[in-house]
């Protein structure tokens, strides 16, 4: 879909493999012990997982760079050096690789559980006592471990809203984007303030959930009135629609049936997408008598009230949309 693309830069390392060791044997007695370098161990190597709870690529944006552990070093007693921890990108199903510098497609990664390596760690080197030879049995040479490998990586995905947020204008849309996710736009005390799609991330313990933000709908939307209804199709694919509803005005439950009407112009099936009605800025008068009356005009569906700015009702708002949305996680 004509989505919203999440793109960062970021960079990778493998891990360089370990040097091995130049050792000689000390024993008691033995006066001139042969040679008992060890291995270094190999370099971790980078691994792309892909993980369905995540929805964005914000995680890869606090990090920016992912460093696999080098290979320890061989000792004496023909000791292995430590292999290098790898070190593991988690990304959404959808994100694609490319090389930032050539713009070469690396890998397209979708399914969920998926693991690709993106870069191998370098290989250990020998010790010593591998170079013992009838000439030389006492070799003061061990071999050097292979460098890593770094990589600068663009890593593209497209969003797909998982819950939309659909009402009037000033209902309190972007309000509640700003107080459950990370986004923060623009708020305002008139209509049509927002005027184009936004995203937020809401985060929950390793679950993910993205909220679109779009522009309010008002009666006559669908034949062209206020900004229309094009916005929509960017919550398409939501699991969930949230009908807001604002608790301070009179006729909540007249807003609902217009919100599904022009819904159901622009599609019936988003029309009949599960959703959770929200009444809003439950802190004005007469908004919890209105709420009652919401509650009971729709039996059937799950009514929740909030106030974003008294901060009531959000917990309880976020763990329905978590729920709700879990299904495809
Ligand atoms: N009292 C009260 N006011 C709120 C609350 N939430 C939002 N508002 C106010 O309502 C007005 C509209 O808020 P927005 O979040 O911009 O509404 P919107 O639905 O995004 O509006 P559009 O983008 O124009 O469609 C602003 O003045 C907000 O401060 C609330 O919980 N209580
Ligand atoms: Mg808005």
């Amino acid at each position: 879909m004509d989505g919203f693309v999440d793109e960062t830069t970021i960079v990778v390392a493998s891990g360089s493999g370990g040097d091995g060791a130049v050792s000689f044997r000390r024993e008691k007695y033995v006066p001139r012990g042969g040679p008992d370098g060890g291995d270094g161990g190999r370099g971790g190597d980078v691994v792309f997982s892909v993980r369905a709870n995540l929805r964005t690529l914000a995680y890869l944006k606090l990090r920016h760079r992912f460093l696999a552990e080098d290979g320890g070093g061989g000792s004496g007693q023909r000791k292995h050096g430590r292999d290098g921890r790898d070190v593991e990108v988690a990304v959404p199903p959808g994100t694609v690789l490319h090389d930032a510098s050539t713009g070469g497609l690396i890998a397209d990664l979708s399914r969920d559980g998926e693991r690709f390596v993106c870069l191998r760690g370098g290989r250990g080197g020998k010790g010593n006592w591998h170079f013992r030879t009838p000439v030389n049995q006492a070799p003061r040479f061990a071999q050097k471990g292979v460098p890593g490998e770094t990589r600068e990586l663009r890593v593209e995905m497209q969003v797909i809203a998982d819950a939309g947020l659909v009402g009037k204008p000033n209902a309190g849309k972007s309000t509640l984007l700003s107080v459950l996710t990370n986004a923060r736009p623009k708020v305002a005390d008139y209509p049509f303030t927002t005027r184009s799609p936004h995203l937020g991330l809401l985060r929950r313990g390793d679950r993910d959930v993205v909220l679109a933000d779009i522009p309010g709908i008002i009666e006559g939307a669908a034949s062209g009135r206020g900004l229309g209804l094009r916005f929509l199709r960017h919550v398409e694919r939501c699991t969930v629609l949230l009908y807001l509803v604002d608790l301070g005005d009179e006729g909540a439950a007249d807003t609902v049936r217009v919100l599904e009407t022009e819904l159901a112009a622009f599609s019936a099936e988003l029309a009949a997408r599960p959703r959770l009605i929200v009444g809003t800025k439950l802190d004005r008068e007469g908004a919890p008598a209105r709420l009652a009356g919401l509650i009971e005009a729709f039996s059937g569906d799950r009514v929740l009230g909030i106030s974003a700015i008294a901060h009531e009702g959000l917990d309880e708002l976020a763990r329905a949309v978590i729920a709700i949305t879990g299904g495809q996680a």
